[in-house]
């Protein structure tokens, strides 16, 4: 587990703040970009950023707007988060011979990565101590040796972060099939797992249903269980193009982020003078899960005032009486008691529900990391459903993705669970038998290694220790692997805790330029709103041994797989636009792939949203009953979330401070409600340590320092990756199985 850091006792506590950007963002921003750039690089890139010929950017799944850009697309996390991939510093072999494992695991993860980018391919041997250098010819041998003796392709797991490319996760599933396995699990699999699983069965697809012009067209946004100031600035842009043109707020989130409340553009000259505009209307303080008996009363309400559109429901949807039936009897103490809310609350926001004609419902992670996760989507959309606000313009369903192309690796197939018809396009493109038996997703997967089941681990990309729950369980699992391969661009605990022999692959990133083959490469990514392009960076590699991920897949898929199926690794790798072609033969959605994004991308199709036709079994989109949990905690103990700052993007910390929550030169800390200070007898600004209380027994975090916030009474909040030893590895979403990390059960202890 991460060790504390020294910094942590230099923490100081401010005030949080009222709104969000404006020009110590801009100002923040360059000076830290030249600080690790220089000033040459940080103009090439950051103009580069997010423009049409440019790349995209890595920091969240927001789209660019189709019309008119700004000559500084981005926003100051986006351009923190290039700073970070783009930095001097590397760590090579001379980093390595210096620093033993036992050493680099002594060490906090924001040390980690910052000793800069990875170089060269390194080695852990089986018994060594350090990590040594290996050509990238050996590595590949080492890895046909190791996957030659596995009993069965299921003892192998190939994890994707969201951040690899279609061509990069393409291949990749491509690989994971042919060799024999299903065992894809993906940070969706811990992020918006729930949105795919409650959409897929109400309305026949998995992803959102707005464009950007949606967003902007809108007369009401919700925004449940996010903080877009800190994780999607660029989207507060959009939200103040609605507002401009009168569309109203309604944020819910038991936190007054800074984002929620002004925003004063950066990219507006306007915004350099300060003001800045109100963004919601209306905020409801919810207690943590109080969402689905909230979306129940709203149900309720609306029926009430007898708000429904008749004839959507009548022509597109089926259960409308059952759940109306089943809304209707909401038990009102229940609502209160989930929520926390008043009950003149609750109805004003029915009211700008009902007095709206075209509204979009926005969620992201404090909505899809609870245990009843599934179903209060489902209530959202059931709420849409009734109000017939999909399928037209400025109305839809807006689950916001978190990393930039997490759509989109699942969109190619990174999936444990992949449609049948996915497998019947790639079998009769590529001329073999795909397993059909699903695979392990993120938990089950720690569950394989820490039963002996599977031998290798292969990620592409992200930090699997660190974000995955139950930090202590993960990394021994990892650490009972007859290897992992890690295909990174820094480096982090996954590989200090590593398999017996293990593997850094040193890849090429976003910004940087991609000559495989010797030519100038472009992959492609798709956005939250289903948008695909292509990216190509400019920067010079960090090193001249780096590769791209397409390449290092592929060579890995040779050394494995060899010529068995007759798949063409080499011509993959050497020409990207190759495997676009077989994109578009193989993946629903993509005719004619390859054309289309040298066209300049173009939108996947979505039939709830384009033609509002739903793919359901039903083959209408369909209202569902779910029960009203009132999820309740024992006396004394805690309902903990864990969350990100503005100062990392996740388990990748940037830096110690959280200014929009007034938190300084320190992540060690809980915000709690001052009446719960008094209650459990302890003090702002005393430290303590975390114990979490789960059917299975305790887990503990030690020595965090009590914030006394205005956040709500039982409910407290603390940043993850350093709480995640906390997160049972059992508790997880009903239906979609994404750890609950919004909702775990915690005592405060007295540190003796
Ligand atoms: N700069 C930066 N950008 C990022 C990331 C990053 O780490 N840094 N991460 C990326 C990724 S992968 C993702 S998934 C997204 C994450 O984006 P977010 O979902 O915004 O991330 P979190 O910090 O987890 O914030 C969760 C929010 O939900 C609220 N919340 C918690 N519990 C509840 C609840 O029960 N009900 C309601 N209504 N609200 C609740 C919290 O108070 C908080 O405001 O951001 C992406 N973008
Ligand atoms: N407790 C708690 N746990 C959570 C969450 C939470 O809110 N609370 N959020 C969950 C969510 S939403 C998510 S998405 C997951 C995130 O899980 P991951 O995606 O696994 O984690 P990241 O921190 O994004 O991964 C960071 C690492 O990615 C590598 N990397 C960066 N850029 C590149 C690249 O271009 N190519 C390659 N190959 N590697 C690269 C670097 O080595 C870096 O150290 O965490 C989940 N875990
Ligand atoms: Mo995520």
């Amino acid at each position: 587990m991460a060790p504390i850091d020294d910094e942590e006792a230099r923490l100081r506590v401010g005030p949080p703040a009222d709104h969000a950007a404006g020009l110590q963002a801009v100002r923040l921003s360059l000076a830290n970009a030249v600080g690790q750039m220089g000033v040459r690089k940080t103009v090439r890139n950051l103009r580069s950023l997010n423009q049409r010929d440019g790349f995209d950017c890595m920091s969240c799944a927001w789209p660019d707007p189709q019309g008119h850009r700004h000559a500084a697309e981005f926003c100051e996390n986006g351009a923190k988060a290039v700073a970070w991939e783009g930095t001097r510093d590397t760590a090579g072999p001379a980093f390595f011979a210096a620093h033993s494992i036992a050493d680099l695991a002594g060490q906090t993860d924001h040390w980690l990565e910052k000793q800069g980018r990875l170089t060269h391919p390194m080695v852990r041997r089986d018994g060594g101590t350090h990590y040594e250098p290996i050509s990238w010819g050996e590595a590949f041998a080492l890895i046909g040796a190791e996957f030659q003796k596995l009993a069965s392709p299921d003892e192998a797991v190939f994890y994707t972060s969201g951040r690899a490319s279609n061509e990069a996760a393409f291949v990749y599933q491509l690989f994971a099939r042919a060799f024999g396995t299903n065992n894809l699990p993906d940070c969706s699999n811990m992020c918006h797992e729930s949105t795919g699983s409650a959409l897929m069965r109400t309305i026949g697809v998995g992803k959102g249903s707005v464009t950007l012009e949606d967003l902007h067209q809108a007369d009401l946004i919700v925004v449940s269980g996010q903080n877009p100031g800190t994780n999607h600035p660029r989207m507060l842009t959009a939200l103040e193009i609605a507002k401009r043109d009168g569309a109203k707020i309604l944020a819910i989130n038991p936190l007054s982020e800074a984002g929620l409340l002004r925003f004063d553009n950066p990219q507006k000259a306007r915004g350099l003078v300060g003001g800045g505009i109100g963004l919601a209307d209306r905020l409801l303080r919810i207690r943590s899960n109080g969402d689905l008996a909230l979306w129940q009363a709203i149900g309720s309400l609306l029926l009430q005032k007898g708000v429904a559109d008749r004839e959507f429901i009548e022509s597109s949807t089926v259960g409308f009486e059952a759940w109306a039936k089943h809304v209707a009897e909401v038990d009102r103490e229940a609502v209160l008691a989930a929520t926390g809310l008043e009950w003149s609350e609750i109805e004003a926001a029915a009211d700008m529900l009902a007095s709206s004609k075209r509204i979009v419902h926005c969620w992201a992670m404090g909505i899809t990391q609870h245990r009843n996760a599934v179903a209060t989507i489902k209530e959202f959309v059931n709420v849409a459903l009734l109000q017939g606000m999909i399928g037209k313009p400025g109305a839809g369903l807006c689950p916001v993705r978190g990393h930039s192309n997490v759509q989109g690796d699942r969109t190619m197939g990174i999936w444990e669970k992949p449609p049948v018809v996915f497998l019947d396009r790639l079998r009769d493109e590529f001329g073999f038998e795909p397993p059909r038996e699903h695979g392990v997703d993120a938990a089950d997967a720690v569950r394989v290694f820490r039963d002996g089941k599977a031998k290798v681990f292969v990620a592409l990309g992200g930090n699997f220790v660190a974000a995955m729950s139950d930090t202590e369980v993960t990394a021994a699992a990892m650490r009972g692997a007859d290897l992992t391969v890690q295909i990174s661009t820094k480096l982090n605990r996954s590989h200090v805790d590593a398999g017996r022999t293990a593997l850094i692959l040193p890849t090429l990133g976003r910004t940087e330029q991609d000559r495989t083959g010797g030519v100038v490469q472009r992959v492609t990514v798709e956005d939250s709103m289903s948008a695909v392009h292509a990216s190509r960076g400019r920067s010079e590699p960090a090193g001249p041994l780096l590769r791209s991920e397409v390449d290092i897949i592929c060579r890995i898929a040779e050394a494995v797989v060899g010529d068995r199926q007759g798949i063409p690794w080499a011509e993959f790798a050497g020409d990207y636009s190759r495997i676009r072609e077989r994109i578009g033969r193989v993946v629903p959605g993509c005719d004619d792939y390859a054309a289309k994004v040298d066209n300049g991308g173009f939108t996947m199709p979505h039939p709830p949203r384009d033609s509002r036709t739903f793919p359901t079994a039903e083959g209408r989109a369909v209202f569902t009953v779910s029960p009203l949990q009132v999820m309740t905690v024992p006396p004394g103990r805690l309902v903990l979330q864990t969350l990100r700052s503005h100062d990392q993007f996740n388990t990748t910390i940037y830096g110690l401070d959280d200014r929009y929550r007034g938190v300084y030169s320190g992540r060690r800390v809980v915000f709690i409600n001052a009446a719960d200070l008094a209650e459990l007898g302890f003090a702002d600004g005393e430290l303590v340590n975390l114990v979490s209380e789960f059917d299975d027994g305790e887990r503990r975090a030690d020595r965090f320092r009590l914030i006394a916030y205005d956040t709500p009474k039982g409910c407290v909040a603390a940043y993850y990756p350093e709480t995640n030893p906390l997160v049972p590895l059992d508790s997880q979403a009903e239906e979609s199985g994404t750890p609950t990390s919004k909702w775990v059960i915690v005592r405060l202890e007295k540190m003796g």
